[in-house]
């Protein structure tokens, strides 16, 4: 469990990432404030709910090789909750969390259309205006839908539908993961703010997801590689969170290291290095700000082949410090030929 947060932030977010026991867990001193909403990976999906008055969205992502664990998002601020239709959210005047799940589907684009416009409508008619981190838990990732596409390439096509239907309140793609689960369907939360405060930031080593060619798909995947929320909107502000999407061994728009689990977690820490790293960060206008990829944490590794955990652990372990809080999932990746994901937060 990481030490490394203040105690008190007035507009910031944050998270832990905690084991799930059947005893309440035990709070850190740093983790007080008051919940925005969380994701529990455990061994079953279920229906997004309101649990103990706040929004929790339940997804299929551990087996017998990982424990379950939850994600929760803090704020200092009070929060309000709510349903709708099938989501569930939490906001609190300054940052909004929103989480749904879709049941498993013949085909969809469709529906996937449909749950993000009305998710993406739900952030603008509260004044959420800017996204800032999207996670898409998709079931059968790799696996074909019942046209036989394959469900990922079938996933980005309703989402870009939607973000081009909504182009004008929206043009902006912020940081987001795309992973697979271990049950059909797919968990969508995302983290949305008030504007004036989310910077989207590429990476110099990959081709944007938004301009992938058409061999990985019909639509290219609408997401940023980071995206800083600056903790006021002060234009001289360069104090935030990075929060860095998910990250694979691509460079370029190319999979890198086919076959080769140790290659492909060295890479992907480069990648997240380049990425987080002052050059980087000066680029997008954020002259000041900069990390190192030891500065990761709230960290998801997600390890497709479960014969491959041992050897990412002791990489991310060896490069990481001590106190960074890690946990690991054994899912597959967006593309077959993909055995490792990372993703993180940076403050
Ligand atoms: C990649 O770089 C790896 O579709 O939302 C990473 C982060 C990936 C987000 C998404 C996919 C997504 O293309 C896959």
């Amino acid at each position: 469990m990481s030490n490394r947060q203040p105690e008190a932030r007035s507009r910031g977010l944050w998270s832990d990432l905690v084991p799930v026991t059947t005893a309440a867990p035990r709070e850190p001193v740093a983790s007080r404030g008051n919940i925005l909403g969380r994701i529990r990976f455990t061994d079953a999906p279920a229906e997004a709910a309101l649990d103990d008055a706040t929004p929790l969205l339940t997804t299929h992502m551990t087996n017998e090789h990982v424990p379950p664990v939850e994600e929760i998002w803090r704020t200092a601020l009070p929060v309000r909750t709510g349903t709708a239709g099938d989501a569930v959210f939490a906001e609190d005047g300054e940052h909004l969390f929103y989480a749904v799940r879709l049941g498993p589907q013949p085909v969809y684009r469709e529906p996937v259309r449909e749950l993000y416009e009305n998710a993406l409508r739900f952030a603008w008619d509260h004044g959420y205006t800017d996204l800032v981190r999207m996670w898409n838990l998709i079931g059968g990732i790799t696996s074909p839908n019942a046209d036989g596409l394959e469900i990922y390439r079938d996933f980005c096509i309703g989402r870009a539908e939607a973000f081009s239907a909504l182009a004008d309140r929206f043009p902006q793609l912020s940081a987001a993961t795309g992973i697979g689960t271990l049950s059909p369907g797919v968990d969508v939360a995302f983290l949305a703010a008030k504007p004036g405060r989310a910077v989207h930031l590429e990476n110099p080593r990959q081709t944007p997801a938004y301009k992938y060619p058409s061999q990985y798909g019909p639509k290219s995947p609408s997401f940023a590689r980071a995206t800083f929320l600056k903790d006021t909107t002060a234009p001289e502000s360069v104090t935030g969170t990075l929060f860095v999407s998910g990250t694979a061994s691509i460079l370029g728009d190319d999979t890198v290291h086919i076959d080769d689990v140790a290659l492909q977690t060295e890479e992907t820490l480069r990648n997240i290095g380049a990425l987080a790293g002052g050059d980087n960060l000066r680029d997008h206008g954020l002259d000041g700000a900069g990390y190192d990829v030891k500065d990761l944490d709230q960290v998801k590794v997600y390890v497709r082949d479960a014969e491959d955990l041992l050897v990412v652990r002791s990489i991310c372990e060896s490069t990481l410090p001590a106190d960074t809080d890690i946990s690991y999932f054994n899912v597959a990746v967006c593309r077959p030929d993909l055995l490792v994901e990372i993703e993180g937060v940076c403050r």
